[in-house]
């Protein structure tokens, strides 16, 4: 069995055709992608006049978050260009991609993360991938700046989304949407950081759209944090600041490609605040069964506050179309951050080890 046919089930078996590969690119995958979409009966519920709300669930990837489909194409490439060692920048998912597929194609993986910034389940998986993680005394724009530096003398592939094979990895995300739902959706929402994300969706959606494999383009909405909003303010945030921090970055490398998804798609930036992010997050893993980090929620929180006529939102949901379908993409998995969580635990109910003591408190 060939290497390619080994790892038939990623996103470069799956759409080779629309990716930057050919038969001689050794595939560096973890069997990425294909990650579900889950129908909510009760965001649909709450949108009404017939709108249907749809969760990619970008989590279950290999290492719990979407970076695995970019990683798979960029370690795929440097592999193929002959790269001995990979770097990069990172809140902490990107890290975790980087260091996965970098230990499968039996390369060094060095990060750059923001020193005390980067939840627990992400920086273990750093180590237990067998980067060498370096925690710089600045934030996330520092370290991606640092690393470009880096790129530029020494022979060391970045594996930021600056490099432009992470985006076409990630764009598959919206090929497997529209043939999910048989078109694109008229609405897709998702978190913004780095933009990134936001940019290889649009792509996803021109391409396949230009194909005719799909007949409309959606409205992009994508949600930043109040305390890390450059692309909202339209200016750089020298210290951003949120509980979602993923999602920390003040000056994202992708923003004028964001800036043309929103403008060309009809969409916006908004903003929601870290109260609204984390109750996103809770509700959406006690009402649907879905628990994704707190970067992740902030699709669901700003699809929320879109539907608060009390919310100086920039988007009215009112504006839907009658019956539309809405994709909002969680980002990464819960458990990647479960210190968040741990204010839910003090509803503990502590109980002797006795039956009726137990009916009795359980009610
Ligand atoms: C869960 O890992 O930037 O707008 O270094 O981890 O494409 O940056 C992570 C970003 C959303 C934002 N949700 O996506 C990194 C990093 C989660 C994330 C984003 C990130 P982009």
């Amino acid at each position: 069995m060939s290497f390619r046919t080994l790892h038939d089930r990623g996103v470069i078996a799956r759409y080779s055709d629309y990716l930057p590969v050919t038969e001689a690119t050794p595939v560096v995958s973890l069997n990425e992608g294909s990650t579900p979409l889950i129908h909510s009966p009760k965001l649909s519920a709450k949108v009404g006049r017939g709108c249907e709300v749809y969760i990619k669930y970008e989590g279950l990837n290999p290492t719990g978050s979407f970076k695995d489909r970019g990683m798979t194409v960029a370690l795929s490439k440097a592999l193929e260009d002959g790269a001995r060692a990979v770097i990069c920048a990172s809140t902490g998912n990107t890290s975790a991609a980087a260091a996965a597929y970098a230990a499968r194609a039996n390369m060094t993986c060095i990060v750059l993360l923001p020193a005390g910034k980067i939840s627990f389940g992400k920086l273990v998986q750093a180590f237990m991938y067998g980067a060498k993680v370096v925690a710089i005394d600045g934030n996330f724009d520092d370290a991606l700046r640092l690393v470009r530096e880096i790129g530029e003398t020494e022979p060391i592939a970045v594996v930021n989304s600056i490099n432009p094979h992470r985006l076409q990895g990630q764009k598959t995300a919206s090929f497997e949407i529209i043939e999910e739902l048989g078109d694109a959706p008229d609405v897709h929402i998702l978190p913004v950081g780095n933009a990134g994300n936001i940019s290889a969706y649009w792509l996803g959606y021109q391409e396949f759209y230009a194909l005719k494999k799909s007949t409309r383009m959606p409205v992009m909405l994508g949600f930043q944090a109040a305390g890390s909003a450059p692309i909202f303010h339209q200016k750089v945030i020298e210290r951003p600041e949120t509980v979602a921090t993923a999602i920390r970055i003040g000056n994202p490398a992708s923003w004028d490609k964001a800036n043309d998804a929103i403008a060309q798609s009809g969409g916006a930036v908004d903003i929601v605040t870290d109260e609204e992010i984390l109750a996103a997050q809770f509700w959406l893993a006690s009402n649907e069964g879905i628990f994704v980090e707190p970067a992740s929620a902030s699709s669901i929180a700003g699809l929320l506050k879109s539907l608060d006529p009390k919310s100086a939102r920039a988007y009215d949901a009112a504006q839907f179309p009658e019956g539309s379908k809405i994709v909002c993409v969680v980002t990464g998995h819960g458990l990647k951050d479960p210190d968040v969580g741990k204010e839910q635990c003090e509803k503990v109910i502590s109980a002797r080890a006795e039956r009726s003591e137990i009916l009795r408190l359980i009610g």
